[in-house]
Order: C-alpha cells, then structure tokens, then sequence
C-alpha cells in the first residue's frame, strides 16, 4: 500500500512544493492540500500505518521528522522545531508520540 494509491500525486507534489523552504511546514496546510483532510477515516488510519514506518502503533518523533518523505522519496527532512510542533499538534496525551486517534483527530481538525 502506497500514499498515491489513497492521494493523487500532483495533490502529493503541490503540497510537498508548497512547505519546501524550511520552516515553512504546516499541517493543516499540508493536509488540505494533499487531500488527506477530506478522506474517510478508513484512509486515514491507512495513512497512519504508512506514517508508522516500524509499526510500532505510533508515530515517533524519528518517523515524523522524515513524514514529508512518506510522502514524496525527495521531500526535505522536517527541521527540529516542525518536527515539535507537528508532534505537539497531534499529542494530546503527551506520551511523546502519536497514535492512531490522535493522529486522525489532527488531520480531521
Ligand atoms: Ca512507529
Ligand atoms: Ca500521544
């Protein structure tokens, strides 16, 4: 299962080319441009298990900073400060990392 069997790729590219300059990164941004804000929870969560590069159960912090290369294999690496505010977006909990109910809330949000 890949992102563009759920995303379209130009959707994918507009959304990568938009946050290319560092700091520049935006979720919600980011997740309406790239489509994912108006899928099913079904899609989602298969995004989610995309995300979960080790399938732990959880996005880490380690999987976040490379989440734009899920997306497209030549994105840039998230800088330390998104990879914060991307993590503290979604972590409602604050266990440090992001689950799957987490991470859907953030991008229905
Ligand atoms: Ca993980
Ligand atoms: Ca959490």
């Amino acid at each position: 299962m890949s992102l563009t069997s759920i995303l379209s790729a130009d959707a994918i590219d507009s959304a990568i080319k938009d946050c290319q300059a560092p700091e520049s990164f935006n979720h919600k941004k980011f997740f309406q441009m790239c489509g994912l804000a108006k899928k099913s929870p079904q899609d989602i969560r298969t995004v989610f298990g995309i995300l979960d590069n080790d399938g732990s159960g959880f996005i880490e912090e380690e999987e976040l900073k490379f989440f734009l290369q899920r997306f497209s294999p030549g994105a840039r690496v998230l800088t330390d400060k998104e990879t914060k505010s991307l993590l503290s977006a979604a972590d409602d909990d604050n266990d440090g990392k992001i689950g799957a109910d987490e991470f859907q809330l953030m991008v229905l949000s």
